[in-house]
């Protein structure tokens, strides 16, 4: 190989723009993802990468090529924001693998039989380190804490490879393993979708891949359903919703499940429920109580006038309220007619086996206390 061949020599030329028009033939997606611009940055992208790769080469030191296809990857992640990381991972190595099965087409004068074998080592380490870059992102600093931390990892990074098996596969071995149902909902989903909350705020992941999270978490809750409805049951029923306009259905659904393994008839109504379905809900099946879930604090005020037509068409039915949106206010919930609010499902359920006690439990308490 000659040290002075730069990227005008036109056969690297042919080579890039060959590149370039068998990664549109291999990925038709990519016509809908990239408009002019992008295309002739794409373009540029794949000469310089052919100009790291031979300087690698020449050199016989993979890092050049290893370091830059690192930095490229957290590049086009921060340039792409529209693309999720696993997509653009899927790009880079896409191009990657063109390239690399390209390489005969170069004549020997130009990069001989054993720096054509070098090549393709070094890109088949830059693949391998684009896979591995899409969950190298940093995450909050106590979610890898306590024993559930490696369950919360393995879920999230199955979820940003968009692997629904594998979600699937890292709960059902956590169950196995014995994590109780309650811990996996809020101490594994419920963190890991929070952290997916964070992800998208920060721009590393798509609205589409939230979407995706948030449906396959709501599968995964659904395994649970045999073992949830088979517990004893108790003369209790509760219902719940998510308020108003509230879209964020997963924290109500968590605490329904969890209620109904605790052996109540639940009645979730999901999200966006209005007033008046709510009051005829009631009048149907006349809870014990009453959930209300809040996600965005501007669905407080819908809320807040919910508690207030329920406690007064229903003074005897107790109400809790709780979700994310309550934590960003100063209490508010002091100043409403609310029975209890709580942080998470596991609180309100603690609450709940003390103050819907049957007169039956009491009795046998006092008793054995007596005796
Ligand atoms: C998934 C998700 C969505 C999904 C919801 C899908 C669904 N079917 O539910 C979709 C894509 C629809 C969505 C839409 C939007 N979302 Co969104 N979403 C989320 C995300 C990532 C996770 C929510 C979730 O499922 N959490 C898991 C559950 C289990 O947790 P939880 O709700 O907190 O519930 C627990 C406790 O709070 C408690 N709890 C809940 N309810 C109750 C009730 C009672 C009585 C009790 C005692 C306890 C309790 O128990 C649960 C278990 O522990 C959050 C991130 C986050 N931090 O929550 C953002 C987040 C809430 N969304 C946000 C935003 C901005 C939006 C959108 C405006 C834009 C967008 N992202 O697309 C729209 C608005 C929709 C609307 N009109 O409501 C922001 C809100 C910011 C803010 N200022 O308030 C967040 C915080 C993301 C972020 N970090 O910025 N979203």
């Amino acid at each position: 190989m000659s040290l002075m061949m730069g990227l005008n020599d036109p056969r690297l030329l042919q080579l890039a723009q060959q590149i370039y028009a068998d990664h549109f033939v291999r990925d038709p997606k990519l016509e809908k993802e990239y408009d002019e611009r992008r295309k002739k940055l794409m373009y540029e992208d794949i000469l310089y990468n052919i100009s790291f790769l031979m300087t690698a080469v020449h050199f016989s030191d993979e890092k050049i090529f290893t370091s830059y296809a690192r930095w490229l990857y957290d590049l086009l992640c921060n340039l792409m924001t529209d693309l999720d990381r696993d997509r653009i991972m899927v790009q880079m190595n896409d191009h990657y693998q063109i390239l690399s099965d390209s390489l005969d087409k170069l004549p020997e004068d130009l990069l001989s039989k054993d720096e054509k074998e070098s090549a393709r080592l070094y890109l088949q380490k830059a693949i391998d380190l684009t896979q591995d870059a899409v969950m190298n992102i940093p995450l909050s600093v106590d979610f890898l804490e306590n024993s559930h931390g490696e369950y919360r990892r393995a879920y999230l990074d199955a979820l940003m490879h968009s692997n629904t098996r594998e979600a699937n596969a890292v709960i059902d071995r956590a169950r196995e393993q014995g994590v109780p149902i309650l811990e996996i909902y809020e101490g594994i989903l419920s963190v890991v979708m929070h952290e997916v909350g964070r992800l998208w705020h920060e721009n590393k992941l798509t609205i589409d891949k939230e979407h995706y999270c948030s449906s396959v978490t709501q599968t995964v809750m659904s395994r649970f359903y045999d073992e949830i409805f088979l517990q004893p049951r108790q003369p209790l029923t509760l219902i719940c919703c998510a308020v108003g306009s509230e879209l964020h259905e997963i924290g109500g659904r968590m605490l329904s499940d969890l209620f109904e393994y605790e052996g109540w008839n639940t009645v979730y109504l999901g999200a966006a429920v209005p007033e008046k379905a709510l009051l005829n809900a009631i009048l149907e099946h006349k809870p014990n109580l009453i959930a209300l879930s809040v996600t965005m604090p501007q669905h407080l005020l819908e809320c807040e006038s919910l508690v207030s037509a329920v406690k007064k068409q229903f003074p005897e039915v107790k109400i809790a309220v709780g979700g994310r949106a309550f934590k960003m206010t100063s209490r508010v919930w002091e100043k409403w007619p609310v029975d209890y609010y709580a942080d998470t499902a596991a609180e309100l359920i603690e609450w709940s086996q003390h103050a819907f006690r049957t007169k039956e439990e009491t009795t046998a308490d006092i008793k054995s206390d007596q005796g």
